[in-house]
């Protein structure tokens, strides 16, 4: 659609919470986190995203995962930080690419809370970014999705 603009809005990050004392004694695994991909407000963002894939570091079995349907997030367990590439797939109607999103997995605090206290032992460590996918000259059929919600 000749001079139209979309632009639709998503939050990307990781939540990870030390596992603790819930530490299975055969691995090195720390941290219990997720990747995930939602609506601002936990829309539904399924309409309009077909399919993401959360490239996570080569350590991991099978490091290419893919989610086609919401939620769309990786639970996993680790010791380190590293980057993950967040493909996401837009529906087939829109001919779209599909956009690639890079966020750094945070397990640590690296900051206090503010309060100069030491960051509590058990609270979890959140890192979100928001973002907005701008579709320039959408399809008609795609701009007809968006629409929907
Ligand atoms: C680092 N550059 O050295 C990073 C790599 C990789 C983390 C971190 C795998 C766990 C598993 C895992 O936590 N990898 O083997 O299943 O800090």
């Amino acid at each position: 659609m000749k001079g139209t603009v979309a632009t639709r809005a998503l939050y990307y990050g990781n939540v990870a919470t030390p596992l603790g004392g819930k530490k299975a004694s055969d691995s090195d695994h720390t941290h219990k986190w997720t990747i995930l991909v939602r609506g601002v407000n936990n829309e539904d963002i399924s309409f309009w995203i077909k399919k993401v894939t959360f490239r996570l570091h080569e350590t991991y079995p099978n490091p290419q995962r893919t989610i086609e349907q919401p939620p769309f997030e990786v639970t996993e367990t680790g010791w380190g930080e590293f980057e993950i590439a967040i493909k996401i797939y837009f529906h087939t109607a829109s001919g779209e690419k599909p956009v690639t999103l890079y966020h750094h997995l945070r397990l640590h605090p690296y900051e206090d809370d503010g309060t100069g206290q030491p960051w509590p032992k058990d609270k979890p460590v959140t890192s979100f970014n928001y973002d907005e996918i701008v579709f320039n000259e959408p399809t008609e059929a795609f701009y007809q999705i968006l629409q929907e919600n």
